[in-house]
């Protein structure tokens, strides 16, 4: 009998286990059956520094190489001294509401010195080169089962093929241990492989072979004056069981049984001697190919396994990718492709950034091209924080950190700023970011005038803190969040038609409005967006100064100017006013929905606190319409996400997952398109599907607030939520069973009740009441509730 109950213990025990699935981890691949035959067929390896490409191709395999930090251009002053002069003309005609007159006034004043963005000093993102791999083969027969895989689980690609009675493999990845890239060719059959490996870029290189090492090198352009950016890439050939000979730039191998590339790439960014580095890197490594691969999976795995997604899958989810996107547009009962998509995005995130490094550009860190399209910078009026939006809930804190820091380093030159341009203390910046430290308004105000990208940015600083209530990290950044909010304590003014404190000039990121006379105007006083980021940025800023018991008399006078600012309002339509005054929108369909700030990534609106609100963002929503750039679908599944509607949500993952040909959607390999490829839609978009599985933004846990209908079952491991813990559940037929709370800092969590009676064990320090249970918890502390 003792025996039967203990037996029935383990058996639950393990269906928990298994249910809530702490220890299993799914299987997240994607594969195509053919070589890639565009850039954007191509698999993305990398490990927050260094990226590579395979394209895959039998006869000749192009690898496309990247280092994030390979940028031409060089620091500049672009403040223009005389701009201050026109401010407050510009003020006064905008208050006079000479809306165009003023515009006119600030496009001829009130812009960065010299070309901004498209200048040679402000620079651009540029590819590292191409590896070049031509094979020889002993066999002509026709190749057969072609085999092209991303693993996520161990971030590798793997491909294979047969020729004749030989099957060939090829691995690359790029190591989160030993900092280099790592190729390896083997075949079935001893003496199979013979090959001709060369490096190319498009501009500014020279190549060289001596020995068993490539070498690329070269430098960017940069300003008069200034020294551009060097660079060098290595390679170095393994030659196992063939022979291998260099001519000056190429070198050939043949009849080996295996051959192993190891790629170092390094620049002259952070360290003079990068030349250097990039051989300490190769000498560092040594060649065991077995233990490169160990070595680098299990750092790896160590942050990618700590979150994961089930969904059903149907007989789609077995194709390769491309097949399975183009069936996923009219059958979408391919589940397991969002949370795939929900997966691909931590991979992008865990591949693109890391601790020390520089955040995740507009490219992530991929790019085939030396004029990436617009520089591959930082955009700041969504595309940089979007990037950055699943960080916290997916279980990566740590890689928002190279963000955090880079926010953190303009404040130096956004002071400059500040004072020049604005006459203001502490720091602003514009929508133009790069790795120089550009700060000025771009050279159009009708998208470059925007000032509250820094105060933007800020909430992401916050929200760190929220999530890790780790107090030493607050103590860093408050000053960064303090000079962002004593910048608009100066900076604002009163606008003499309604009394309140108001942001001019400024616009709404990059819609332009109709003015009674007729008039497309973009540039604006206290749009809405603006004045959402100037609470939340005050709200965020006193809460911090309170937990730090600091700066107590002049968070009143924040507060006071808190209450002056323009109340979210609505409009003619019943929609979320964009401006200050009910215009007209000049694109009704534009792709920033720059209102809905405050429902998203902001939560000012909330069903709770703003109901009416909530619904004027439907109405505003819809008459943007869903289909737009990549992003901005991305953005719109968050929306709806936090408006609780998941069938709406995940019509737009549907918009977001529609084949790109030349158009809006997403790439074979994944990619999204804005289009070109531009990678924040792919991080948008996975934290649209977080955001659909759990929130914590008002106060309290809530499990599938937004899933849609189809989404019967499910199993989640390991997201975040605000307050410091970390959350995994399962649901069948809808009905959440298992609930599962690890407590990563002291602190009280609530979590919504789903219906029926919970049984809780792990803790006596909780109480039920009007729906949610409250828990008390010290860090470590793990929860079970099951129903
Ligand atoms: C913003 C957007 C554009 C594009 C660019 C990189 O300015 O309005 O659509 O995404 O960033």
């Amino acid at each position: 009998m003792k025996l039967r109950y203990y037996l029935f213990l383990f058996l639950y025990a393990v269906s928990l286990n298994v249910i809530i699935g702490q220890n299993s981890q799914n299987e997240w691949q994607y594969y195509f059956d053919k070589p890639a035959t565009i850039w954007e067929e191509s698999v993305p390896l990398g490990n927050g520094r260094i990226g590579m490409m395979p394209w895959g191709g039998v006869e000749r395999e192009r690898v496309v190489l990247n280092e994030i930090s390979l940028w031409s251009g060089n620091k500049q002053d672009a403040d223009n001294p005389d701009a201050y002069k026109y401010l407050g003309e510009i003020r006064r005609l905008l208050f006079e509401k000479k809306n165009k007159e003023a515009q006119e006034l600030m496009y001829k004043t009130f812009t960065c010195k010299g070309p901004g963005g498209e200048g040679v000093a402000y620079g651009n993102y540029q590819n590292f080169g191409n590896l070049y791999v031509d094979f020889i083969y002993p066999d002509t027969s026709a190749i057969s089962d072609y085999k092209r895989t991303l693993d996520m689980n161990n971030a590798l690609s793997v491909n294979s093929y047969k020729k004749g009675d030989v099957t060939y493999t090829r691995e690359y990845f790029t190591s989160f241990t030993d900092d280099i890239g790592v190729i390896r060719y083997t075949a079935s059959k001893s003496k199979s492989l013979s090959l001709n490996i060369s490096l190319q870029r498009d501009e500014n290189f020279e190549t060289s072979a001596k020995g068993n090492t490539l070498y690329i090198s070269g430098q960017m352009k940069a300003d008069e004056g200034h020294t551009g950016m060097k660079y060098m890439g290595m390679v170095k050939v393994i030659n196992n069981g063939g022979t291998l000979s260099a001519t000056d730039k190429e070198i050939d191998i043949k009849d080996a049984d295996e051959v192993i590339l190891l790629v170092s790439l390094t620049t002259s960014y952070t360290d003079a001697d990068y030349d250097k580095l990039a051989v300490n890197l190769l000498n560092k490594a040594g060649s065991n190919y077995n233990k490169l691969k160990k070595s680098h999976i299990e750092k790896y795995q160590s942050l990618f396994n700590r979150t994961d997604l089930t969904l059903d899958k149907n007989r789609n989810s077995s194709l390769p990718i491309d097949k399975r996107l183009e069936a996923f547009a009219s059958d979408r009962t391919d589940y397991d492709l969002a949370a795939l998509y929900m997966q691909y995005g931590r991979y992008l995130l865990i591949s693109s950034t890391r601790v020390g490094g520089l955040p995740p550009n507009l490219q992530g860190l991929w790019a085939p091209q030396i004029h990436t399209p617009w520089n591959g910078d930082y955009h700041l009026n969504i595309n940089l924080q979007m990037n950055l939006w699943g960080a916290e809930m997916f279980n990566l804190s740590e890689l928002h950190l190279p963000t955090i820091e880079y926010v953190k380093s303009l404040a130096e030159p956004g002071s400059k700023t500040a004072k020049i341009y604005y006459n203001s203390r502490g720091w602003v910046t514009h929508i133009l970011g790069n790795v120089w430290g550009f700060t000025s308004p771009g050279e159009h105000p009708s998208w470059g005038a925007t000032n509250t990208a820094g105060a933007w940015m800020c909430q992401h600083l916050w929200e760190h803190y929220v999530y890790t209530q780790d107090k030493e990290y607050l103590k860093s950044v408050y000053p960064t969040m303090k000079g962002a909010a004593l910048f608009f304590e100066d900076m604002l003014d009163e606008d003499p038609n309604n009394g309140y404190l108001v942001t001019a000039p400024t616009t709404s990121p990059e819609n332009a409005y109709i003015t009674p006379s007729g008039d497309v105007v973009s540039i604006c006083a206290g749009s809405t967006m603006d004045n959402q980021i100037i609470r939340e940025l005050f709200t965020n800023v006193a809460n911090a100064a309170d937990i730090l018991d600091i700066d107590k008399d002049w968070i009143k006078n924040i507060a006071a100017k808190k209450e002056r600012l323009a109340p979210t309002s609505t409009g003619k339509y019943g929609q979320v006013m964009e401006w200050l005054e009910d215009y007209e929108e000049a694109e009704p369909h534009h792709r920033h929905v720059s209102q809905l700030y405050g429902l998203h990534p902001g939560y000012e609106l909330t069903y709770e606190k703003t109901p009416e609100l909530m619904e004027a963002a439907k109405v505003s929503l819809n008459r943007r319409g869903d289909q737009s750039t990549g992003w901005s679908m991305a953005w719109k599944i968050n929306f709806w996400a936090r408006l609780k509607d998941g069938n709406r949500a995940y019509k737009l993952i549907g918009d977001l997952l529609k084949p790109a040909e030349k158009n809006w959607g997403t790439y074979p390999n994944l990619f999204s398109a804005h289009p070109p490829m531009q990678i924040d839609g792919n991080f948008g978009g996975s934290a649209g599907i977080g955001e659909m599985l759990v929130q914590s933004h008002e106060g309290f846990i809530e499990l599938l607030p937004s899933i849609p209908d189809g989404w019967k079952n499910g199993k989640v491991k390991g997201i975040k939520v605000r307050g410091g813990a970390e959350v995994s559940f399962d649901w069948r037929e809808g009905i959440i069973k298992n609930i599962s709370l690890t407590a990563t800092s002291d602190n009280e969590f609530a979590i919504k009740l789903p219906t029926g009676n919970p049984r809780i064990s792990g803790t006596k320090n909780y109480r039920i009441e009007n729906g949610k249970v409250y828990l008390t918890l010290n860090k470590g502390d793990k929860v079970d509730i099951s129903f």
